[in-house]
């Protein structure tokens, strides 16, 4: 399955496109069974000085995870979904053949309490040596509503620079673009049903909402490039080691 001709436009023009339907919510459901046992596993190992990193500080009643890194490399059920068809193709039409996969997240926003992301652009986290040999495709592991923390996307912004960002006082991992930037842009918001999947470029403007529903929010990031296409000036550390040519 490719995007046709009216998506390329669409995220050629707007710098993002969501594509309903990629996946069966049951195998979202699988997958999500899969992320969970790894995530406690992960959590009863997590060592008190890097708890800061990766646990969600907005839910008070007990430690949950914000974020899981490079599950393409870490599960084979997210390798297998890094590696299918249905979505390469997809990939393959927006960047061209041959990808691999340099780096991937889970994105948890658990009910009442996960909080927002803040507005950023990828390609400052990543300096890749062809900012536009590089997409995200933000697979939904649940449906993705402004209610419960969908993304929300600065239209057009991947036309422009990519700023230099700055990070609050003990959180580096929250990079976000100058407040003033960020203002001059209106954030549309994109939600993605259970299934679906969110391309964005490496340049847009994007942040994502507060999860003030009594739902979990999850998704899997899987950040592509092409073949040759290297983080050659990153902001934060990603490692090599988990690079994974897909086709
Ligand atoms: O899922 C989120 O809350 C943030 C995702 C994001 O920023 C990304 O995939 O680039």
């Amino acid at each position: 399955m490719k995007l046709d001709a009216q998506q390329l436009e669409a995220y050629r023009a707007a710098g993002h496109v969501t594509v309903p339907g990629v996946f069966r919510a049951e195998e979202m459901q699988a997958l999500v069974a899969d992320i969970e046992r790894w995530g406690e596993e992960f959590l009863a190992e997590l060592p008190p000085e890097k708890r800061y990193w990766y646990i969600d500080g907005g839910v008070k009643a007990k430690q949950v995870l914000r974020k899981l890194d490079n599950p393409h490399y870490q599960r084979e059920s997210v390798r297998r979904l890094a590696a299918d068809p249905r979505l390469t193709e997809l990939v393959e039409s927006i960047i061209g053949p041959g990808v691999t996969v340099y780096f991937s997240q889970v994105f948890f926003k658990p009910p009442e309490g996960g909080g927002p992301k803040a507005v950023h652009q990828d390609n400052y986290y990543f300096g890749p040596s062809d900012p536009e040999g590089i997409v995200t495709a933000w697979v939904a592991l649940d449906d993705a509503t402004e209610e419960n923390g969908c993304l929300y996307f600065g239209e057009g912004t991947h036309r422009g620079p990519v700023y230099r960002h700055a990070a609050p006082p003990g959180a580096p991992y929250e990079l976000h673009v100058p407040p003033g930037e960020a203002a001059r842009h209106p954030m549309t918001a994109a939600p993605v049903p259970r299934g679906g999947v969110s391309f964005h470029h490496g340049n847009i403007f994007h942040q994502s909402g507060p999860n003030h529903s009594a739902r979990w929010r999850r998704a899997c990031a899987l950040h592509y490039v092409t073949n040759a296409n290297r983080f050659v000036n990153p902001a934060l550390p990603y490692d090599e080691a988990a690079v994974v040519r897909i086709t």
